[in-house]
């Protein structure tokens, strides 16, 4: 038996640099195919994914086939926050995330998730394409990550297994489940409500159990994560407009060549009109969808109630280099 194991491991050896000179020519012939992995928390065919598989598309096209980048959706690699930290070792080259967990690691990002501080998509979107979202784009290269692109997320809502919310007091002492930001607790509490951080993966679970009352979602998570189904109350408040973001390791992008770095970030850049495009169609598609599944939808009685409760969040929750971006964001037309 030794033997045999000692034969098979000598012709091993013998052969090995046989393969790898062929394998060095074969390079030499056709650059080798570069392989990157992107994480997105979202199933296939969301809004998300969508744009991410564009992203690839493009990168594809622009590189010859040099450069894959092979999208991992559904939460496949990590939960959002993990995939952020492995991102940012370099783990994971890219993923798709909300930049409410990814203020965790890039705190100046609260200052463009604050409630109703974009008076409307528009104004949201002359912000992130503009010189505004470029320098927060820009400001991740600080903390390991490169900021590649923005893409749509709608505006959040509450959702609840109880009953509608119709004023600030109807939340009071509600347990809420919020993404894993200290922007989010603030506000669950500033409402009166209670604050309960947890992976997006585990919310349904939790909301069976009545572990939790409620979340708070845009209308595409709201039916794509099946929430609909054990959380009936949606109440419309869009206390937040939260962009989300794809970014890339920066520990990956400097093994590249500044030609491939260019190629990345032009087809993040113009996979943003396919994502925003899939987005308008998913949200009313959703909204359609759960409306005719039972879900009990209602507007708030006045936002302007709600807006005043959130208000000292913009104090308490912002430095003071962040409340001079939130000055330049709502100046912007
Ligand atoms: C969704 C977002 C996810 C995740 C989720 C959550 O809107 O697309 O990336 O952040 O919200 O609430 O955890």
């Amino acid at each position: 038996m030794k033997k045999v194991l000692l034969s098979v491991l000598l012709v091993a050896l013998l052969v090995s640099p046989v393969f790898a000179q062929g394998e060095k020519e074969g390079a030499a012939a056709a650059p080798k195919q570069v392989v990157l992995r992107l994480a997105d928390n979202q199933p296939l065919n969301y809004p998300t994914v969508i744009g991410d598989e564009e992203f690839a598309r493009l990168v594809g096209e622009y590189s010859n086939g040099r450069i894959k980048v092979e999208v991992y959706p559904q939460g496949q690699l990590a939960d959002e926050k993990s995939a952020i930290e492995q991102v940012q070792f370099g783990g994971i080259d890219f993923t798709r995330v909300s930049i409410s967990p990814l203020a965790s690691f890039q705190p100046l990002l609260n200052a463009l998730q604050m409630p109703y501080l974009y008076r409307d998509a528009n104004h949201m979107w002359a912000v992130l394409n503009g010189e505004i979202g470029k320098y927060f784009l820009d400001s991740m290269e600080e903390k390991g990550f490169v900021g590649l692109v923005y893409y749509d997320s709608g505006a959040r809502s509450f959702y609840n297994t109880k009953k509608p919310i119709y004023s600030v007091a109807d939340l009071k002492g509600m347990k809420i489940r919020v993404q894993e930001s200290a922007l989010m607790m603030g506000l669950v509490q500033a409402l009166g409500a209670v604050p309960t951080p947890m992976a997006y993966g585990d919310v349904y679970s939790a909301l069976q159990t009545g572990v939790i009352d409620g979340a708070e979602n845009n209308w595409p998570s709201y039916d794509s994560s099946s929430h609909y189904e054990v959380a009936k109350f949606y109440s419309i408040d869009e206390h937040t407009r939260v962009p989300e973001m794809i970014i890339a390791s920066k520990i990956t992008m400097d093994k590249l060549s500044a030609e491939d770095q260019a190629i990345i970030k032009k087809a993040a850049q113009e996979s943003q009109a396919v994502q925003v495009a899939a987005w308008a169609d998913y949200e009313k598609k959703s909204e359609a969808k759960v409306t005719a599944a039972g879900s009990k939808i209602n507007k708030i009685n006045d936002q302007a109630e709600f807006a005043a409760a959130m208000a000292p969040l913009y104090q308490s929750q912002l430095d003071a280099a962040q409340q001079e971006w939130v000055a330049k964001i709502k100046a912007v037309k």
